[in-house]
């Protein structure tokens, strides 16, 4: 057995030694044969027809220093947003309780900003306690954070830290140049060190090329340990952004993508991400048989539009899909311990 891969029970091998080519030959594979495949790992590891449901709310919103060319919050672009301060705790709270209400597990609270201050702590501290008192799952996305701040995060009991790669380290200039891709894969390792858990994840639909996709995918998957949640976002075209007029990707090479994450990360939640808006319902549901087993559930993402709650439960009903419980008491849980009995 080659040192860097652990078997986590008979059948599923967790790898962190993928290739360029071994990735390239599952994205060229007949597309039956990859989702075959995708749902036969799947199975291994995830009980069938479960869902994980995560909400999403902007707890700072727009004016961001940053200059990611797919962002409507990005200050360098006129997308009619206007910059917003930190959100009053009280009114995060009634916007988690909400969320909690209607069914999700998990309250994700992103803010628009290059990297947090540390004057902000405090009131991240206060709010993370607010939340998970109601017994929801905590994730914030807050930019790069240091190594103290991912340390005062996990010491308020922030879950998890979402930090998206968003491409290939090679396609990453043509969409940033504020901050580098090693900046980001820095603060991965940050958040890691600190015990939360990660969530990192990227963008389809970019103008990015399938080896950029297989190449994101390697990145993340040959990380030290896989990231427990990998947000797979479609790319939201959003008017004023350098994107706006990006090319669609093809709905099956987005559905691919999805597999091939399943695949290669296979104990991870693969979150289905933004751009289910004017998804098809067919498209979902081979999104759900490829082995996604998260969404984002509510009406709004950050500041685009999500299909509503009710939309997102009738298509449940009608594919017999479940809304999981939080991550934390699936039995993935278990394969990740060990894993790290293993390691
Ligand atoms: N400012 C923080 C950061 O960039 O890390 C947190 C918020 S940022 C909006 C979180 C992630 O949302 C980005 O990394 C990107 O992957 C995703 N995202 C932003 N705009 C998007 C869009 N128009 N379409 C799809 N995904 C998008
Ligand atoms: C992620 O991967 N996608 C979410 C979340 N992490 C923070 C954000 C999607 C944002 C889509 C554009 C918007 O609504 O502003
Ligand atoms: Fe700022 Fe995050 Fe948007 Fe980039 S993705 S412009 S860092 S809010």
């Amino acid at each position: 057995m080659a040192r860097n891969r652990q078997f986590v029970n008979h059948k599923t091998t967790i790898r962190h030694d993928w290739k360029t080519e071994e990735v390239m030959a599952l994205f060229a594979l007949p597309f039956s044969d990859l989702l075959f495949r995708a749902q036969t790992t799947h199975r291994e590891s995830f009980p069938e027809g479960e869902v994980q449901l995560s909400t999403l709310l902007s707890i700072k919103t727009g004016g961001c220093a940053e200059n990611c060319s797919y962002c409507p919050q990005s200050a360098h672009f006129d997308t009619g947003i206007n910059a917003s301060k930190l959100m009053p705790t009280e009114e995060i709270l009634k916007h988690a309780q909400q969320a909690k209400e209607a069914g999700a597990s998990r309250f994700c609270m992103g803010a628009a900003w290059r990297s947090p201050k540390d004057r902000d702590i405090p009131q991240l501290a206060e709010i993370i306690t607010g939340v998970k008192n109601m017994g929801l799952e905590t994730c914030m996305t807050l930019g790069m954070l240091s190594g103290d701040q991912a340390h005062a995060l996990k010491d308020a009991g922030l879950d998890y830290y979402n930090h998206n790669i968003d491409t290939s380290e090679e396609f990453y200039s043509e969409i940033i140049t504020t901050r580098s891709f090693k900046d980001r894969i820095d603060t991965l390792e940050n958040v890691r060190n600190s015990g939360m858990k990660v969530c990192c994840g990227g963008i389809v639909g970019m103008g990015e090329s399938v080896e950029d996709r297989a190449k994101m995918l390697i990145t993340l998957a040959n990380l030290p340990k896989h990231p427990e949640s990998v947000p797979i976002n479609r790319l939201v075209k959003v008017e004023g952004t350098p994107l706006e007029h990006t090319k669609e990707v093809d709905i099956f090479d987005f559905i691919r993508t999805i597999a091939v994450a399943r695949i290669v990360m296979p104990c991870s939640y693969v979150r289905l991400s933004a751009g289910r808006e004017d998804m098809s319902e067919e498209a979902q549901a081979l999104c759900f048989m490829a082995g996604a087993n998260s969404i984002f559930y509510g009406e709004k993402l950050l500041t685009t539009p999500n299909p509503i709650q009710n939309r997102d439960m009738e298509l449940f009903a009608k594919l017999g899909i479940k809304p999981s419980q939080s991550e934390s008491t699936s039995h993935h849980i278990e394969q990740t311990e060990r894993e790290e009995a293993l390691a």
